[in-house]
């Protein structure tokens, strides 16, 4: 058991989430791996929400409330971190939950399907489509859902499939802690911030939103620039590490 009064509890809960995870297929062993790598950045970057990334996710909910069919795209580690939450934000955007993996098997998109209807979400898994040059498990989607979207929202992606969903028309919507990531460089819209504060970040400002004249929605998607948030974001990391080393001098 870990203790409340630990210093990184939240970090290690997110940790055992996961694990739970692969114990009942839903994330794969790879998923640990690249939660690691998420942490770093994560680490950073401050463990915090800054402002660049506060301003994507409301372009982000903006885009996706302008959307004629707005998806959210799930994987194996965001069924298992935040499950409740992509419900709700799934109801606020009327954005259905599209399960796509990267490792991909029928059973497999079956059991994290079946992971969020716990949860009461209505999830798309038909696996009756293909994006057309993709090679990987991520191609096969559902006809009803990321094939004929026009706004995808991709929590943790490979760079591949975010380059293929923009050569198929579509507004790519990342979250990705690594700023410098192909997916980050590839997407419309990146937030660089954990996915366990960017959704119910973006359910705050869903519920904020969600009644908002067009205009006002069409504003905010317009004043936006993707490569000054990744600019910010890798400056946010300089910024973070001049101040530990200056700490560490001064000790
Ligand atoms: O469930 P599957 O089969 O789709 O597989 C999922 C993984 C994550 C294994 C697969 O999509 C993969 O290999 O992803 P990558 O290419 O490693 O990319 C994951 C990106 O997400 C990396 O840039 C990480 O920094 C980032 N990341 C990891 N954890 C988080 C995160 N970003 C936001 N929040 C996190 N908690």
């Amino acid at each position: 058991m870990i203790p409340k009064s630990h210093p990184r509890y939240e970090s290690l809960m997110t940790r055992e989430k996961l694990v739970e995870g692969v114990k009942i297929g839903v994330t794969v062993l790879q998923g640990l791996i690249a939660h690691g790598r998420g942490e770093m950045f994560d680490y950073v970057l401050g463990e915090k929400t800054h402002d660049f990334a506060w301003k994507a996710e409301r372009v982000a909910v903006a885009m996706m409330l302008l959307a004629d069919h707005p998806v959210i795209s799930v994987n194996g580690n965001t069924a298992v971190l935040v499950p409740e939450e992509l419900v709700k934000l799934s109801e606020i955007l009327n954005a259905p939950l599209e399960v796509n993996v990267f490792h991909f098997s029928k059973e497999r998109v079956r059991r994290i399907a079946e992971y969020l209807e716990s949860f009461g979400a209505k999830v798309l898994a038909g696996c009756d489509a293909e994006l057309k040059g993709l090679e990987h498990g991520r191609r096969i989607v559902d006809s009803r859902g990321i094939l004929i979207a026009d706004v995808v929202l991709v929590p943790l992606e490979d760079g591949d499939r975010c380059e293929i969903l923009k050569r198929h028309g579509k507004k790519v919507i990342a979250i990705d802690l690594n700023p410098l990531s192909r997916t980050a460089r590839m997407a419309d819209v990146t937030i660089v911030d954990n996915v366990i504060r960017a959704v119910p970040n973006m359910i705050k400002i869903a519920e904020e939103l969600r009644d908002a004249d067009k205009n006002e929605l069409v504003e905010i998607v317009n004043n936006y620039d993707n490569k000054t948030i990744l600019r910010r974001a890798i400056e946010a990391i300089r910024d973070y590490l001049t101040e530990k080393a200056d700490e560490i001098s001064q000790r």
